[in-house]
């Protein structure tokens, strides 16, 4: 298993940037080859691009997404397990004016927390949800998590996923196209097209400001730590195995035809 970055490093690799980069950089807290950071620096070039900073209020849920809740410079929140759905709808009805954005894992959106994400798909909330699909629960050591793919090695299946005994992985964004009325824009992205995912990312931002329905991105990610993988490995099941199971794209997009 890949050893995590020690804190100290980091800070003093910081401290010895020239200076008109550290007003810049901050030191984060993932692990080397983690999907996560890719993801909230589209999200957070978004946020900027279409300049709503000030609008914003960002929920991360339990899992390694909560490394992000002092990233941004925005109002935000962290609570647990998908609750961080219902938390930002509730926020939205409070201050519609509110950009409300739910960050959040495999293992708790589509698990612990699925219950939150049907309902508001079926409200169609005005909300942008970002899911991170890496297959595991990652913080708590790499079990088993709904999008694990059949026969993956996991803590909790050292001899592969059986899907005879455990069911198929769970299809996120068909699960909520088919449930969310017009207006939602879902869609699923990966960490290995930053400017599909920039864009997926926009498109849901927009959506929710102009009031349309729910916004909902599922990001192929990776998590080279529990999956005990190198770099070439690690890019090699974000692309030849999480791509094929879980087709990237925009999948249910306001006034157009559905894809699936
Ligand atoms: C209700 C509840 N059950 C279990 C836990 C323990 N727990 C903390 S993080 C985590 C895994 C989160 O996995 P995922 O949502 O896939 O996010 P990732 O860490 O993979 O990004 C679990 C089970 C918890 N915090 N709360
Ligand atoms: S454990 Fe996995 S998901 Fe969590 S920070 Fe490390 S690489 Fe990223």
């Amino acid at each position: 298993m890949t050893a995590r970055r020690e804190p100290e490093r980091i800070i003093s690799a910081v401290e010895n940037m020239p200076r008109s980069w550290r007003r810049e950089t901050k030191p984060h807290k993932f692990c080397p080859g983690c999907g996560h950071p890719i993801i909230l620096k589209a999200l957070g070039e978004a946020i900027d691009e279409l300049a709503i900073r000030d609008r914003v209020v960002y929920g991360c849920d339990i899992g390694c997404s909560l490394l992000s809740w002092d990233f941004f410079n925005v109002d935000s929140i962290q609570t647990h397990h998908g609750r961080t759905t219902p938390v930002i709808v509730g926020l939205k009805r409070a201050r519609p004016e509110a950009v409300g954005i739910a960050y959040m894992g495999d293992g708790g959106g589509y698990a612990i927390g699925a219950q939150h994400l049907v309902n508001a798909a079926t409200r169609n909330d005005r909300i942008t949800i970002i899911l991170c699909n890496n297959t595991v629960y990652a913080m708590t050591g790499g079990q088993m998590a709904p999008t694990t793919l059949p026969d993956q090695a996991t803590e909790t299946t050292p001899l592969g996923r059986d899907i005879n005994l455990t069911g198929p992985p769970t299809m996120g964004p068909e699960m909520m196209a088919a449930i969310a009325g017009a207006g939602a824009y879902i869609a699923r992205g990966t960490i290995l097209n930053y400017p599909q995912l920039k864009k997926f990312i926009r498109r849901a931002l927009l959506n929710q400001m102009e009031g349309r329905g729910l916004s909902f991105v599922e990001v192929l990610s990776s998590c080279p730590t529990n999956w005990g993988t190198n770099a070439r490995e690690t890019l090699d099941y974000v692309k030849n195995k999480m791509a094929k199971a879980f087709p990237v794209g925009e999948i249910k997009v306001p006034g157009e035809k559905e894809v699936h």
